[in-house]
């Protein structure tokens, strides 16, 4: 545990020390009763400082005023500073940002803030089982769960809230979206209890928890024989045991619910609606002003592939849209960010743009599941500033919608035992970016890039340049040795590590590409499966046709032939084999500029992200090898550039 402890308090890229920073002779005054935060103040500052000396020569007040319920104001004063919020929590959330501005170097006297979220509820998917293992985890086991018990740190966990409170994240979900028997029980004893001690570990840090429930919880947990919505016997069963779980936690956040999704059980097997299952479940808890997450992600995974008219992407739409407007008030409906799973390249879920009397949670992956699974290096800012910046309507862009229909950004986390919390440390920056971006979705991905490698690595310009040259541009190098142009999948089945084109052709999973010898891609256009005509009209429009349609979801929007020519005069195929060969060698380059850091950054660090760049280069080769193999073979075309493709 002494190593543990050691790299965490290395590697804690918030509250890490930073030698440039004198000590100070401070005093920190709080009026009231805020011990807690006052504490965190401390511990902060002393992290950051070395040491800090009680004296009256400057003063730090921490206030209580009437600012919104999680809204601060740092001040710099003449001789002091003021961090004031609208609550505990507002003020906690000022201490965290004063702390963390502190620690890229800024000098108290320029830090001028007010801030406050764009939404209400910034929280953390686990899809932690109870046996310790993570599904998709790639940073160790769970540091929640062990043998299907609770098993945790308590000092770990304290450190895992503190980290958390200080991006701004409000909610922890502990458990997998896929219950099984055993976290089924969460919501009853003796486990409930286990529960409480938990969630009073997270409190202290304004972090409320929920828990992923199994929707046939009324037979596994009450023994009944049905778990349709409307039978009496079932609503009775929730409402007992929801009362049950908030007389234990009161603070309790709510029920997180993947229904008819994946060999899940829901309403639909029953004969019910979605809402039918939401709403019998949200009114047990809103008596406590709990709320239930109900997730979107419904499609039929047992689907043909030779049947062409059903299209994945197009199912949540077609299960939730029409109930826009039927849902109870504590209903937050839980999409995830595109219509398909997480791919490096999908446009938004058309469901944003058209539940209008709906609340709904985005829901991104920060677990790189798809995108190199903390091997590969690939910033997700990048790629969720494009999204968020997406139009959804008449030039409004998804963002606009933080705080109008969307009130929650929910991720799943890519945390786990590994004690610098997430494995490869570069990953801890999506951690870092989707706090931070879930509390103001204005932030660039270059600002909050740049914020987590000042408060992170003490290197020198070249170090810090260097690394967010190599974050910026993972995002597109990852993309271009993968799977082309919105395609999506290709991957290996199962594990969802490097290629396998044709891996799930054959499948039930509905992720086809259906390349021929002279086309690739599916026809999701107004003439084809009718896709777009999702999304309102000038977008369904600009997806239509080929012209408009963004050239980098062209394959995802578009049958396609290999000659079709691109923008810049090249043809699809020629494309496809150009991608592929940069894309392995600016991989190559990811590695090179890596070496250069070499005494810039702890050896520890560069040592393990040098090991998985060297991964990553076997993989992107992997990736070049198959996918121009695969097309030359379909074709019989060369590469205009003549370079090496196997046979
Ligand atoms: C938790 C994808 C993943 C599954 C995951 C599912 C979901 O299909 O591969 O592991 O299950 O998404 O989001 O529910």
């Amino acid at each position: 545990m002494d190593h543990a402890r050691r790299i965490f308090s290395e590697y804690n890229a918030w509250l890490q020390s930073k030698s440039s920073l004198e000590p100070k002779a401070l005093r920190i005054k709080a009026g009231f009763d805020l011990d807690f935060i006052h504490q965190e103040c401390r511990l902060g500052l002393i992290r950051l400082w070395g040491e800090i000396q009680e004296s009256d020569e400057y003063t730090l007040h921490l206030k209580m005023n009437d600012l919104e319920h999680e809204e601060f104001s740092l001040t710099p004063l003449e001789n002091g500073f003021e961090i004031a919020g609208g609550s505990k929590n507002a003020l906690l959330y000022g201490v965290y940002r004063f702390l963390n501005r502190l620690a890229t170097g800024e000098s108290m006297e320029k830090i001028h803030e007010h801030s406050a979220p764009k939404v209400d509820y910034r929280i953390i998917n686990h899809w932690d089982n109870m046996d310790g293992h993570i599904e998709r985890g790639y940073a160790g086991n769970s540091f929640f769960f062990l043998n299907n018990k609770f098993d945790y740190d308590q000092e770990r966990i304290k450190n895992y809230a503190r980290l958390m409170a200080s991006i701004g994240i409000n909610g922890i979900c502990i458990n997998n979206v896929n219950v099984n028997k055993v976290s089924a029980g969460l919501i009853a004893e003796p486990l409930l209890t286990d529960m409480a001690e938990l969630a009073a570990l997270f409190r202290p840090f304004g972090i409320r928890l929920l828990v992923s429930v199994h929707f046939d919880a009324p037979m596994i947990v009450g023994g009944l024989t049905t778990s349709d919505p409307l039978d009496a016997g079932v609503k009775e069963f929730w409402k007992a045991q929801s009362a049950i779980v908030y007389d234990k936690i009161p603070d309790f956040l709510g029920y997180l619910v993947k229904a008819d999704s994946e060999f899940r059980g829901g309403p639909e097997a029953f004969g019910r609606t979605q809402a039918d299952g939401a709403n019998t479940i949200a009114a047990a808890v809103a008596p406590f002003g709990g709320l239930v997450f109900w997730r979107c992600f419904v499609y039929n995974c047992q689907q043909d592939w030779r049947d062409a008219q059903t299209d994945r992407p197009m199912a949540a739409y077609k299960h939730f849209q029409p109930l826009d407007g039927t849902f109870d008030q504590n209903v937050i409906l839980q999409i995830k960010n595109g219509p398909v799973d997480f791919q490096t390249r999908e446009p938004v879920s058309p469901l944003f743009s058209n539940l209008k009397n709906t609340r709904e949670a985005i829901e991104f992956q920060i677990a790189q599941e798809y995108t190199g699974q903390q091997i590969d290096l690939y910033s997700l800012a990048v790629q969720w500033e494009e999204i968020l910046a997406a139009e959804v309507d008449k030039g409004k862009q998804l963002k606009s919608l933080f705080g109008q229909e969307i009130v929650a950004v929910t991720a799943v986390t890519n945390t786990g035992n590994n004690m610098n919390w997430t494995g490869n440390i570069l990953a801890q920056c999506n951690l870092y970016a989707f706090g931070r971006m879930a509390w103001n979705p204005e932030l660039t991905a270059k600002e909050l890039i740049r914020e987590w490698i000042q408060i992170t690595f003490e290197t020198d310009a070249h170090g810090r340049q260097t690394i967010e040259e190599m974050l910026l541009t993972s995002r597109g190098i990852y993309e271009s040795y993968t799977a082309p142009l919105g395609i999506g999948f290709m991957v290996n089945p199962s594990n969802h590590y490097g290629p396998n084109v044709d891996g799930y052709e054959f499948s039930h999973w509905g992720t086809y590409h259906r390349a021929s010898s002279d086309a690739i891609g599916v026809d999701r256009t107004s003439k084809g499966t009718g896709f777009t005509l999702q999304y309102p009209e000038s977008l369904q429009r600009m997806y239509d046709h080929i012209e408009s349609c963004p050239e980098e979801l062209l394959l995802f929007f578009h049958r396609v032939r290999y000659d079709y020519k691109m923008k810049d005069g090249r043809t699809l195929l020629q494309y496809i084999y150009d991608s592929h060969f940069e894309g392995a060698q600016q991989a190559e380059a990811l590695l090179q500029s890596w070496e250069t850091l070499e005494n810039r950054v702890p050896q520890e660090v560069f040592n393990s992200v040098k090991a998985r760049l060297q991964l990553q280069l076997l993989n992107a080769r992997e990736w070049r090898d198959q996918v121009n193999t695969y097309f030359y073979r379909k074709t019989g075309i060369d590469d205009e550039k003549g370079r090496k493709i196997y046979m």
